[in-house]
């Protein structure tokens, strides 16, 4: 990370070096300037974590060649154009002005050396590893499933009360089309990469990645819901019976607790609770389990990286040169935490993530303001950067959804989130110049007017969250929510492929657009559609359909491929070039979205559901039986 390449930066607290008071007095002084330096101008553009696996821009050599090769039909019978696919320059390794997001992920891959001596004795020893130790195959439960879903207030696939009467309606045949390109992702994933984490389309192929600490088939772990949902019983039965018969968890790399909670142990909770099966069941509780060591810190705030084999932790090593846990990963555990303990009754899972509330909630805020990284020794913050994009973004999303799946009753979820959104407010969120409601990022008081995609989740987050706000800004937060969902519409609005690019900024005199081919790409991200639908939900007005509608055509012309669909280089130029791969994200969560914007507000309803940070539902907790009465 660029900031270890400053000199005289002392990554290592100097308080303990045992040097005359006056020399430790100034490089103290010394450390806190270069600090401070760092998060002004060194720190890298964020992006969320979730994506570092994606590796947006590393073509492999040699692809150009397959990509040329590679047509497609398009939807509407039109020949797809030549695709010259032009070497993307491999984002340089010193390059600082290179993709954060690479910058990271490389980090990732090119860290070597061990990460320091490890007694397999640590690994017992790991908090509540031994808390819950049920013979293989079995973990006891006293989960009432039918009592559950009979305190649904909606059938889970909703009443379908018009299915009759709307054969031959648009919203229907948008419907399905929709579950035709699901359908399609799933069978060439199948065909290409079944139990590999990931399709690559292009090479026709599987990929693992390095975030999953050797686990396999993320693609179909995440696919679960989208496929239930969706009717797709036979698809469904394919990838339950994988689960079964192929998920093994006796893997011994090193894996990103963030994402293994957000996609494995999220998918398996909602396949769960859709279908009472208890193979998801047992498998997420013991995958929660192989996470606790990374709870093992003076302050419970977890770091980031648990090494599978040995149990022990440790830092990402570009998180302010290892020494920081990230807020957007930390931050966003307590959803399905919850629902591991209320599954296995044991109460390590909801004891982990109750502590880290507890830090948060008493630690000093600027601003009331959360930074984005934070010591998980020392419990304080690292530096001063900002952001509800990429950093930042899910620990405000599981602070309402929090609120929300606790039926209202975790009061201080709900203060947190309004506290929070009320500063973002203050001192993040702007208009431009041409009128353009945008959230900037926050570097120790200094604002980069730029956008994220991954920000654009917080039109749909606003927009959830207005109902409980105080009554005199219920108006206010809704007409927020929708300019925001306006602004990132206008990102794609503003593309040659109507699909929008990783980062807009608002400061160049044009709005709302990339301003270097580096942010140009488009991974088939969820964030836009995502916020479509919540506010479909809310206001029923007819523009997000076709909004979102106009993302069904472009993925369609741009991103589908002969075998599968794909992420794109470049959203200024209509010849795409491909990146080849297909993300787990994309059936997980842009595809459900997109097929809950054209449902009935009563599949999966929000009255009794919420959606996790990978789009997968996890139950309200209900506790009384009004629901409507059947399973
Ligand atoms: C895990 O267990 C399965 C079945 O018992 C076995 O086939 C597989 O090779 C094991 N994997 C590892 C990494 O040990
Ligand atoms: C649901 O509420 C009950 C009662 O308050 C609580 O014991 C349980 O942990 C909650 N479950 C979840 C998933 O929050
Ligand atoms: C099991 C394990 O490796 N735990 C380590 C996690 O990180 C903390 C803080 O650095 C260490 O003290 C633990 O030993």
């Amino acid at each position: 990370m660029l900031v270890r390449k400053v000199p005289g930066f002392v990554p290592a607290s100097p308080w303990g070096l045992r040097l005359p008071q006056k020399f430790v007095f100034l490089l103290f002084l010394s450390g806190l300037v270069t600090l401070c330096f760092g998060a002004l101008f060194l720190l890298p553009n964020s992006s969320r974590l979730k994506r570092l696996f994606l590796a947006p821009r590393t073509q492999q050599p040699g692809l150009e060649a397959v990509a040329q090769v590679a047509s497609h039909p398009r939807a509407h019978g039109q020949e797809s154009p030549p695709n010259p696919a032009p070497a993307a320059p491999a984002p340089g390794e010193d390059d600082p002005g290179s993709q954060a997001s690479s910058r990271r992920r490389k980090g990732w891959l090119r860290r070597t050396h061990p990460t320091g001596p490890r007694e397999e004795a640590t690994a017992a020893r790991g908090s509540g590893a031994t808390a819950l130790r049920p013979q293989e195959g079995s973990v006891p439960s006293s989960f009432d499933f039918k009592a559950f879903r009979s305190r649904l207030r909606h059938p889970v696939l909703g009443t379908r009360a018009d299915r009759s009467k709307e054969p031959q309606s648009l919203v229907h045949t948008q419907r399905e089309k929709i579950k035709e390109m699901m359908r399609f992702a799933w069978q060439s994933y199948k065909r290409y990469a079944m139990g590999k984490n990931e399709l690559r389309p292009l090479t026709r192929d599987g990929y693992e990645g390095n975030m999953f600490g050797g686990l396999s088939g993320a693609t179909v772990i995440d696919s679960l819901d989208t496929l239930y949902l969706m009717e797709l019983k036979e698809e469904f039965q394919e990838a339950k019976a994988w689960v079964e018969e192929s998920f093994h968890l006796n893997v011994s790399g090193e894996a990103s607790l963030f994402e293994v909670n957000i996609r494995y142990i999220g998918g398996l909770l909602s396949a769960f609770y859709l279908t009472g099966e208890e193979v998801f069941r047992i498998k997420a509780i013991k995958l929660g389990e192989k996470l606790l060591p990374a709870f093992d810190t003076p302050t419970g705030i977890p770091k980031g990286v648990v090494n599978f084999k040995s149990g022990s932790n440790r830092s990402w090593g570009w998180a302010m040169a290892g020494s920081s846990s990230i807020l957007a990963e930390f931050g966003s555990l307590h959803l399905e935490f919850l629902h591991l303990t209320q599954l296995s009754g044991n109460q390590v899972f909801a004891e982990k993530v109750r502590n880290i509330r507890k830090v948060l909630r008493e630690i000093d805020k600027p601003f009331g303001l959360y930074p984005n990284f934070l010591s998980p020794v020392s419990g304080n913050w690292m530096q001063h950067h900002v952001s509800v994009g990429g950093l930042g973004d899910s620990f405000y999303e599981y602070l309402i959804k929090s609120w929300l799946m606790s039926a209202k009753t975790d009061m201080e979820a709900k203060e947190m989130y309004y506290e929070a959104l009320e500063a973002i407010e203050t001192h993040l969120v702007n208009v431009s110049p041409g009128g353009l409601t945008y959230i900037a990022e926050w570097r120790g008081g200094i604002l980069d007017h730029k956008m994220g995609h991954l920000a654009c989740f917080s039109g749909g987050m606003i927009a959830l969250g207005a109902e409980d706000a105080k009554e005199e800004k219920r108006a206010h937060y809704r007409e927020l929510a929708a300019q925001i969902t306006k602004t990132c519409h206008e990102s794609y609005a503003r593309s040659d492929t109507k699909l929008g690019p990783e980062a807009f900024w608002f400061n160049s005199g044009r709005e709302a657009v990339a301003t270097q081919t580096s942010e140009s790409y488009y991974i088939l991200r969820p964030e836009v559609v995502e916020s479509y639908m919540y506010l479909w939900r809310q206001t029923h007005s007819p523009i997000y359909r076709e909004w979102g509608w106009e993302v069904v055509m472009a993925l369609e012309k741009y991103c589908r491929t002969e075998a599968g669909f794909s992420g794109i280089q470049d959203v200024y130029s209509k010849v795409p070039n491909h990146d080849n791969k297909q993300q787990t994200f994309f059936l997980a969560e842009t595809l459900k979205y997109l097929y809950l914007l054209f449902s009935e507000d009563d599949m999966l309803s929000l009255e009794d559901w919420v959606f996790n940070t990978e789009a997968h539902p996890l139950p309200v907790n209900h506790s009384d039986s009004s629901g409507w009465g059947g399973g």
